[in-house]
């Protein structure tokens, strides 16, 4: 029994031994980490004259800030991201393999996995998984959106495997108080295959989900309706977090309206940002 114990203490001594070991390499290795993120805001910042010493360690604001830190290395997945306002960094999905890259991805459907007929705080901190199906919440969009000019893109398959996109050269909501209203959707850009400007009922409205009607539809609410929240008029003609339901064609479901292919037949969608060229 005694020298049963004395093992475990040993093997417990060792492994907190090798634990201690692999600490010291991870607070190594981030330290590596937060030097050259302190070079890189340095080198951007070009007025600063305060030494990188005594600052706090910066995090990159967007996916293009993660783009350009990696100089080119393109890898898509989950980064760390702190936009100016926001009091802690949280993750994001950034996606480099299109259009030039550096784009930060706020919404995504794929599957039907998780769950869009949320309320408003389920909508306000975001839910889902970065690497499958989730809205990244809204507290962090309007952040992220409010500290430069952001270009929106929108990407769509359909059951038939057709792609479409949409352009526009500015997105921007504001905050809680203003209810995440959508106070920036800039033209819908020419070379956008998704044929017609389907979002433009929703310019400047105000954000709606089951227990929070902003939308224009007195009757009734649009998020209860079509099972998602969204910046509802009376409803909408694009929604994209409606009810996950491939192919079938039903009132409820994800939908862009003139979609060649057809409104209803959405079986993945990519809502994803970057800064304009010269913002
Ligand atoms: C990037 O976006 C495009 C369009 O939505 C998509 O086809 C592609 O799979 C995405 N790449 C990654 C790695 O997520
Ligand atoms: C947007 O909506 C707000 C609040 O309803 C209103 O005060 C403002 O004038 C609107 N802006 C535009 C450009 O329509
Ligand atoms: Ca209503």
């Amino acid at each position: 029994m005694l020298s049963e114990t004395n093992f475990i203490m040993k093997f417990l001594l060792v492994s907190m031994f090798v634990i201690g070991l692999s600490m010291s390499d991870i607070l190594a290795s981030s330290k590596g980490l937060q030097q050259h993120e302190v070079t890189f805001r340095e080198k951007r910042n070009t007025e600063s004259f305060s030494s990188p010493y005594y600052q706090q360690p910066q995090y990159p604001r967007d996916c293009t800030e993660v783009y350009n830190q990696c100089e080119g290395q393109s890898i898509d997945g989950v980064y760390l991201i702190k936009p100016e306002g926001s009091t802690e960094p949280f993750e994001v999905y950034c996606n480099n393999s299109i259009d030039g890259g550096g784009w930060t991805v706020f919404q995504r459907r794929i599957d039907g996995f998780v769950e869009f007929n949320r309320n408003w705080n389920g909508y306000k901190n975001g839910f889902g998984f970065l690497r499958r199906d989730f809205w990244l919440g809204n507290d962090k969009i309007s952040y992220l959106t409010n500290q430069k000019k952001y270009e929106l893109r929108i990407d769509m398959n359909n059951v038939n495997g057709q792609s479409y996109f949409a352009k526009y050269n500015l997105f921007r909501i504001s905050d809680e108080g203003s209810k995440y209203r959508l106070v920036g959707l800039g033209d819908y850009d020419s070379t956008s295959t998704a044929n017609n400007d389907a979002m433009a009922v929703s310019r400047n409205l105000s954000f709606t989900t089951h227990d929070r009607d902003n939308d224009n539809l007195n009757s009734d609410n649009c998020a209860s309706r079509h099972l998602g929240g969204w910046w509802y008029h009376h409803c909408a003609h694009a929604r994209l977090n409606s009810l996950y339901n491939a192919g079938l064609t039903d009132e409820k479901s994800i939908k862009w309206e003139n979609l060649p292919g057809g409104r209803f037949h959405i079986k993945y969608t990519e809502m994803k940002i970057r800064p304009l060229r010269n913002s």
